[in-house]
């Protein structure tokens, strides 16, 4: 993420990671504030044996594109809800990638640092049986939890 600003959003990637049983870390680098850090996160990242990236990020958000340029993993970018415009120009940042260096963008805020936990989990079950079965198991759970009553 670009900044310790962003882990109330993000620590929900990180908690549904956690709860699906993926190993996983996370770390504070501003494509802004610390782009040496964040050009050998990216540049190392295969070679540390991640698999899925997650860049989460506010504002001028091109912590997930410059992220995306400099890997060949797949980079999943949840813009994070700033103060001034309510995650827009996060959103805007992030999704507007050119043609060539994708990356996937969730929806602003909370629920979209959810998705991206489970989607990077849906990636990595695509090789990993377990992972799927966990996967399942969370999905059937999250459904049996909907009351059918609004009371
Ligand atoms: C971005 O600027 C960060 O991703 C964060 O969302 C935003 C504000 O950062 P702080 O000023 O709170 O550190 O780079």
């Amino acid at each position: 993420m670009g900044s310790r600003s962003d882990w109330e959003t993000m620590r929900h990637a990180a908690e549904t990671l956690e709860a699906l049983g993926v190993a996983h870390e996370a770390k504070v680098v501003s494509a802004h504030r610390t782009p040496d850090r964040l050009y050998d996160y990216a540049k190392s990242a295969a070679g540390r044996g991640l698999k899925v990236v997650i860049a989460g990020a506010g504002g001028a958000a091109h912590l997930p594109g410059m992220a995306a340029s400099m890997t060949a993993l797949p980079v999943l970018g949840v813009p994070v809800e700033s103060k001034a415009l309510k995650g827009m120009d996060s959103l805007l940042s992030i999704v507007q990638m050119p043609g060539g260096v994708p990356v996937g963008t969730l929806a602003i805020g909370k629920a979209g640092a959810i998705n991206a936990g489970l989607l990077a989990a849906s990636i990595l079950a695509l090789s990993d049986e377990a992972l799927g079965e966990r996967l399942a198991a969370w999905r059937t759970a999250q459904t049996a939890a909907v009351d059918e009553s609004p009371e």
